[in-house]
């Protein structure tokens, strides 16, 4: 177990928030780092396939980095057991796996496709129909909060932002209604769900809802003209 971590992360960036949840969660001691993800540092690695997230043993170039969020996820959940993210039962374990599965493959791709390309919002709605058909009747994902609602909430925390503001490439004026569309009616469950996941603490106490606002709308302004 490190003596010492160190994140390296980003507000507006859903996908290294997954791990400051974990850490909230498992109440870690850390060193955060806010990166500018417009004006990264020189060791940042320069692809955006790598996350800008990396705990550290120690500052020292011989650290042990580490990156991938969902790695990092497993990892706090490897190194602070107590914190109950990983189920204990090995099905359980697989159920939620296979969720964060669906939210890698289906869920992210749809909503940027939505959010950047204005690709049909029919993509989004059956991605969010599959994974709200795993959801358990009430509660989350496989009973206790868990790796696989950590995986899902910065997402759906970012799109309600986006599409309550009508953030993104998609036509004017559609946001708000397309938000209320997929948390009420059909996607009552997924509502619920949405609801339940921005309620636990550790996400509240990781999510700056106004700097992230202010990111989106300077990242994404001029979608619509482009
Ligand atoms: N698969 C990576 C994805 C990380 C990722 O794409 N991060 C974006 C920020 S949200 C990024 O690296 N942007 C930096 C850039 O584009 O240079 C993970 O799960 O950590």
């Amino acid at each position: 177990m490190p003596e010492r971590i160190t994140l390296y992360t980003a507000k507006i960036c859903p996908y290294a928030h997954r791990v400051e949840i974990a850490l909230a969660e498992a109440k870690a001691q850390f060193t955060r780092y806010e990166i500018d993800l417009q004006n990264k540092p020189e060791w940042c690695p320069p692809s955006r396939t790598v996350a800008q997230t990396f705990p550290q043993t120690t500052p020292s170039p011989e650290s042990v980095k580490l990156a991938e969020s969902l790695v990092l996820v497993e990892f706090v959940a490897d190194i602070f057991p107590e914190s109950g993210i990983l189920p204990k039962d090995p099905v359980q374990r697989a159920k939620a796996r296979f969720f964060i599965e669906g939210v890698s493959s289906k869920l992210i791709p749809a909503w940027y496709g939505f959010l950047l390309r204005n690709a049909p919002v029919e993509d989004l709605y059956s991605a969010l129909e599959y994974l709200q058909s795993l959801l358990p009747a009430e509660g989350f994902v496989v009973g206790e909060f868990s790796i696989a609602d950590i995986a899902i909430t910065p997402f759906l925390a970012r799109a309600r932002l986006a599409l309550i503001n009508d953030i993104g490439k998609y036509p004017e004026g559609e946001g708000k209604k397309i938000w209320a569309n997929i948390t009420s009616g059909k996607f009552a469950r997924i509502g619920k769900y949405a609801k339940d996941l921005f309620a636990r603490e550790s996400f509240k106490v990781t999510f700056d809802e106004a700097h992230v606002t202010e990111a989106l709308q300077k990242l994404f302004a001029n979608l619509r003209s482009q």
